[in-house]
């Protein structure tokens, strides 16, 4: 069995040696032009040229990522099943993110540190959880693990998604019918939808203007699920008190964009969730053994619904 490699971001050195201690049976390379042709092909952001000339011989394609958005607007092999890494070490990161996000907001740890830096000393008023209600866009495994950490924390928590969930302490929202319920219903806003055309600029003036007063975003999806200049003009206004990003239009986000310098908004460079290199590793090692057994898998590409 062949497998070829290919990622835009990811370190080929370790990767490679990785998926064959893993897969013994198996020569791994990767991927040039013209290549002979590989069984499988596992790709973060591969280019079109390694779809066309692997594509007709492929039985997978592992997308070393949690998001498929950029290689589905790739032209794919027909009849190829896409397989995305489900979990893999990521919704503990991801629940990670977004719960530190959250209390730091709700307890103020930003204007703390604001305080402590002028050496000032002095306590705010405890807010109460009941009035920060938190709602998740996106109720996959990654969105679902987020809203179960969330209630561990007593935070009242709202869930969204195309269609209807049961998770247990989270008030399920769905479809396009209750968007305006869900948000209604959420102060702090935690994106985590996969991108889709539906999806996109999904948070623009009029949904994030439904939020209640006060409200927050925590945006780790996709930089094109949020409209940048309604949310700063939202935040400016004071509707909105700020927002956590993770993600952007343009990565790395363009110097000049005034999401640098705006004081109530936070960004980190795309790292809510990182490829964990050993868990994703195991991971497609034991799909490829399940698929040459001829068993499903988790994990694989609606291409109607785009995730
Ligand atoms: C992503 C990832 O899909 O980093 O954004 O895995």
């Amino acid at each position: 069995m062949r497998i070829t490699y290919c990622s835009a971001d990811m370190d080929a050195a370790s990767w490679i040696p990785g998926l064959q201690a893993a897969i013994p049976g198996a020569e791994v390379t990767l991927w040039e032009p013209g290549g002979p042709p590989a069984d499988y092909a596992v790709v973060w952001k591969p280019p079109q040229q390694l779809l066309d000339e692997q594509g007709p011989h492929l039985k997978a394609i592992f997308n070393t990522g949690a998001g498929v958005d950029a290689i589905l607007k790739l032209r794919l092999p027909p009849h190829v099943p896409v397989i995305r890494l489900d979990d893999a070490g990521m919704s503990v990161q991801m629940a990670e993110y977004v719960c530190h996000a959250v209390i730091r907001h709700f307890r103020e740890f930003d204007a703390y540190d604001r305080d402590t830096d002028n050496g000032k000393w002095s306590f705010r008023k405890p807010r109460s959880r009941a009035e920060f209600p938190v709602g998740v866009l996106g109720l996959g495994v990654l969105g679902e693990r987020v809203a179960r950490t969330l209630t561990q924390f007593d935070f009242p928590v709202n869930g969204w998604s195309q269609t209807p969930k049961d998770i247990s302490g989270v008030a399920c929202y769905h479809g396009k019918a209750q968007l305006n319920d869900f948000l209604a219903a959420t102060r702090v806003v935690v994106c985590l939808l996969p991108l889709t055309p539906e999806t996109e600029n999904i948070l623009n003036a009029d949904t994030l203007g439904r939020l209640q007063s006060g409200g927050y975003v925590i945006n780790v999806a996709r930089g094109a699920h949020l409209v940048d200049a309604d949310l700063i003009a939202l935040i400016d206004s004071g509707h909105l008190a700020g927002a956590q990003l993770d993600v952007f239009r343009t990565e790395p986000l363009p110097k000049g964009h005034p999401f640098w310098a705006h004081p109530k908004i936070a960004i980190t460079p795309h790292t809510s969730a990182r490829t964990l290199r050993s868990e994703s590793i195991a991971q497609i090692a034991r799909k490829i053994e399940a698929l040459e057994c001829g068993q499903a898998v988790a994990g694989v590409v609606d291409m109607d619904r785009g995730y």
